[in-house]
């Protein structure tokens, strides 16, 4: 039998190609150099500096997955998701803000799109020049997005699109909006098109107020009357399948997120438990600290090993939506308890957002919301399981 290393419970770093590894190690020295340092400025003050794309395009972490000939690295869903473990441990408003650039706003560019489309936007959203956004969710239409009520209506020389989006990240400095809509003359069938900053009747608010997600910004989308020619539909896909897909990989991606932000927890759990003294002994030498940081270490092994199983599936094309839901749902929900026990274990200190656990605890309540709630989840596994719809 072999050493153990606590910090790496089931060897997860032996299974990675060079490849693999090398561009997570980039990834890292990106996130600690570059986002570390600023994030605690940027939590309180509730600011995303939109300057942070064109770092992260600098530093190649956009449209990973994307062919080199549209700018993009044309790597694997393993270093997707390695890369959003290595962002998210820093914080998940920023993996947010890479992960709706790379997989809601690229990748239906790339799955969907014409041609024209692809060379117009991929290229710009890869450095970062261009930021993206993706409306789906309405005030009216969160977990169901069906019920939806924006649309678009054909018109001479394209469309004219009403409605408005909610909860939208990136959207107060997006250049790039992809859209879905029902669209009248595709039989109310749902299509995506992508829009422009500074199209007449545009424009996204900002949601001020945020207690969770702050590193992040994220508003609404409103559209009245915008007038758009045929070349914004994409023209690759119709139905829900068409935003689903390209959740699918956001989720995924999530999937590893949240990983890395509970292994910030649990190493920070680590550290505090031995440099503390309480009782004249580390509050690591007890029995209910090592308990929680067992739990914690067995999660976090379990639920890195089933991302590594499901992104080498997706790379190899077999990987269900299914199986996303179920790492999707629980690495976040068990990333969220980790959170909320490190929060616990620092004591006092653990409500101060220099430890940094606080925040990771709140945005982790968001990441268990958005891009399909745990419950949602649990309902689309339940289906599965039983071949009996329970949503409606
Ligand atoms: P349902 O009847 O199940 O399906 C409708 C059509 O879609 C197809 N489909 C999928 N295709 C690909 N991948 C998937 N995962 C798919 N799931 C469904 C399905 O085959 C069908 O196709 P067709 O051709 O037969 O029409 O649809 P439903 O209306 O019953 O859906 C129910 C439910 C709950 C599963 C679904 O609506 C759902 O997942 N709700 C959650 C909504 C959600 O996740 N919203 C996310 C918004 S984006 C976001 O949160 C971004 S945050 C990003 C960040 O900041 O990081
Ligand atoms: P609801 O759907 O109203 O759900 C409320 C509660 O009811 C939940 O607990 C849910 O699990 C439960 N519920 C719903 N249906 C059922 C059912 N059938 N059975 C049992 N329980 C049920 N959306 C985008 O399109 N693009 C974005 O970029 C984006 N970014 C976001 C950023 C942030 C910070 C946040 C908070 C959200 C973002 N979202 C985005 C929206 C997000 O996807 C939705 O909030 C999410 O899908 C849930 O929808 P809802 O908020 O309307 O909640």
């Amino acid at each position: 039998l072999g050493p153990f290393d606590w910090a790496d419970a089931l060897r997860l770093n032996d299974q990675l190609t060079e490849d693999e590894r090398m561009l997570r190690d980039a990834a890292q020295t990106f996130a600690q150099q570059q986002l570390q340092p600023r994030v605690l400025e940027a939590y309180r003050n509730e600011t995303s500096a939109p300057e942070i794309f064109r770092e992260m395009g600098d530093a190649g972490l956009l449209g990973v997955t994307i062919p080199e000939e549209y700018g993009g690295l044309g790597a694997s869903y393993v270093t997707y998701g390695l890369i959003a473990r290595e962002v998210e441990r820093v914080d998940s408003g920023y993996r947010s803000m890479m992960s709706v650039q790379s997989s809601l706003v690229m990748y239906p560019i790339h799955a969907y799109g014409s041609e024209e489309q692809r060379r117009k936007y991929l290229p710009k959203l890869v450095t970062g020049e261009f930021i993206g956004c993706f409306g789906l969710t309405e005030p009216d239409a969160g977990s169901d997005p069906a019920g939806m009520k924006t649309t678009a209506k054909k018109t001479a020389d394209g469309y004219v699109l009403n409605g408005s989006k909610m909860w939208i990240s990136n959207a107060p400095f997006a250049d790039v909006f992809v859209v879905w809509a029902k669209s009248e003359s595709h039989g109310g069938k749902i299509r995506g098109f992508v829009l422009e900053k500074g199209m007449d009747g545009l424009s996204a608010p900002k949601i001020e107020g945020k207690l969770s997600l702050r590193a992040s910004t994220t508003g609404e989308i409103v559209m009245k009357d915008v007038a758009v020619g045929e070349d914004a539909l994409l023209p690759g896909v119709e139905g829900l399948k068409g935003p689903f897909g390209c959740l699918n990989r956001a989720r995924y991606g999530i999937a590893w997120g949240v990983m890395g932000a509970a292994e910030f927890c649990f190493h920070a759990a680590r550290q505090y438990g031995l440099d503390r003294k309480q009782f004249n002994k580390p509050l690591a030498q007890t029995q209910l600290f090592q308990k929680k940081l067992a739990d914690m270490e067995t999660e976090i092994a379990l639920g890195l090993q089933s991302a590594l199983r499901v992104g080498q599936l997706m790379d190899a094309g077999h990987a269900a939506p299914e199986m996303i839901s179920l790492i999707k749902r629980n690495n976040c929900g068990k990333a969220l308890d980790i959170a909320r026990h490190s929060r616990d274990m620092h004591g006092g200190n653990g409500i101060a957002d220099e430890f940094h656990i606080m925040r990771h605890m709140v945005n982790l309540e968001t990441v268990n919301t958005y891009e399909g709630t745990h419950d949602v989840h649990a309902l689309i596994l339940g289906r599965a399981i039983t071949g009996l719809q329970a949503f409606f």
